[in-house]
């Protein structure tokens, strides 16, 4: 008796001291029972039947996501300005010509920017379709052409990818370049655009002071997700300059985190032709309801300066949330859209991002178009290619030429000029 009381008094006292260890679910009989939101639905219950009554809805979406999930997206118009820093026309042996421009993004000359890097492919006849990417370790990370500008800004300290002090070195060219087949896309008649997803917030807890978000809001509400998801639209506000880009024709495309942001992008700016979520799990694609793999709670708690203040009340009350994930999917309506899963990235939850996607489907019936047209979660390596995209590939967290392939394979199909 002694012993347990000792023992109860011990475990009480370790539990006080390091909270127990987060033990994720990966057992589909205990991923609980839950009922989602019906995206058709308005906040006062009345149905949403026809594609003037989903305009309506749709708005009151965007704005449960943002008081809930993503936080406020200022709507300050900030005035642009661009700059052309550097042109290389025999980029890729020939094969592209390379950019880099400066974005300015506040009107104050020694205010916030972003380098955006641009590849447009050399042969081609008119504007070309892009895709349109943040890179994780700088514009320099992603092929190891060395007259590449070598990114300066804050990076987590990797000894292995060449960063050191917070700072990359000339290791780091190219560290990335294995998640980046520029060639391959440049042949296939697409330009690529990219940045440094640290120009709009540094990625750590301690990131806003010198994220961009001081300088266009005091809302202590918008957050890292929200920064980087403005930053895309900042993106495409140049490329709808540029005279070798068809802006019309613009993918964006999201890996893990990013893919969340990708997905808030193209869930509230319509400018974005195509949408593609490649392993964005939680927060992203995956349907927050399910528990399996990463949790609300969890990914709070890890990354507190992704979301919102209101987000984190929700970390033990997931269904209480007004908002589910498979909503932020049928924002992206009529549009196409494309949810990538890796079969062994069972932390992203596949069958979540897969059963998100159907359950957006209604939506884009609505709207005349087919939704997901797979009814069961198809096999390894069988990508499904109706308005609503997925595929769920052999392997790890991560993004593979595989995951290119049908990105650009699902692009031929839907941005085809008429
Ligand atoms: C993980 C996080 C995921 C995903 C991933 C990534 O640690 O739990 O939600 O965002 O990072 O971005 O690689």
């Amino acid at each position: 008796m002694k012993t347990l009381f000792l023992g109860l008094l011990l475990g009480a006292f370790v539990c006080a001291q390091s909270p127990a260890p987060f033990v994720p679910n990966y057992d589909e009989a205990k991923v609980g029972t839950y009922t989602l939101p019906d995206p058709l639905t308005m906040n006062d219950g009345s149905k949403v039947t026809t594609a003037q009554q989903w305009r309506k809805r749709r708005a009151e979406l965007l704005q449960l996501f943002a008081e809930n999930v993503y936080g406020r997206t200022p709507t300050t118009k900030s005035k642009l300005r661009f700059e052309e820093k550097l042109r290389d026309a025999n980029a890729l042996n020939g094969l592209a010509t390379r950019r880099e421009i400066t974005v300015h993004l506040t009107a104050k000359a020694d205010g916030p920017k972003m380098n955006l890097m641009l590849y447009v492919p050399n042969k081609r006849t008119g504007r070309v379709p892009a895709f349109l990417a943040m890179n994780y370790g700088g514009n320099h990370a992603v092929h190891a052409d060395p007259k590449i500008t070598m990114a300066t800004a804050w990076m987590r300290d990797n000894k292995d990818n060449g960063i050191v002090n917070h700072r990359a070195t000339e290791k780091s060219r190219g560290v990335e370049a294995r998640r980046w087949p520029i060639e391959m896309i440049v042949q296939r008649g697409y330009g690529v655009a990219t940045f440094y997803y640290g120009d709009l917030f540094p990625d750590h807890n301690d990131g806003r002071p010198n994220s961009i978000i001081p300088h266009l809001t005091k809302d202590e509400d918008w957050n890292a997700i929200g920064a980087w998801a403005w930053g895309f639209s900042r993106a495409l506000d140049y490329l709808e300059r540029d005279k070798d880009i068809d802006a019309k024709r613009v993918a964006v495309m999201g890996h893990s985190r990013h893919g969340k942001a990708a997905l808030w992008a193209g869930a509230q700016d319509e400018r974005f032709a195509i949408v593609i979520s490649n392993d964005s799990g939680e927060s992203g694609a995956a349907l927050a309801r399910r528990n399996f793999g990463e949790t609300v709670w969890r990914i709070n708690t890890s990354f507190p300066h992704w979301f919102n203040a209101k987000y984190k009340t929700y970390n033990d009350r997931v269904n209480e949330l007004p908002v589910d994930q498979h909503e932020i999917l049928a924002l992206i309506a009529p549009r196409p859209l494309y949810v990538a899963s890796a079969v062994e990235d069972q932390w992203a939850d596949p069958r979540g991002e897969f059963l998100s996607a159907l359950a957006a489907s209604p939506v884009y019936k609505l709207l005349g178009k087919d939704g997901l047209s797979a009814m069961q979660m198809p096999g390894i390596h069988q990508p499904v290619f109706s308005t609503i995209g997925y595929h769920i590939r052999a392997g790890i967290h991560d993004v593979t030429n595989y995951d290119w392939e049908q990105f650009l394979n699902f692009a031929d199909r839907h941005l085809r000029q008429t």
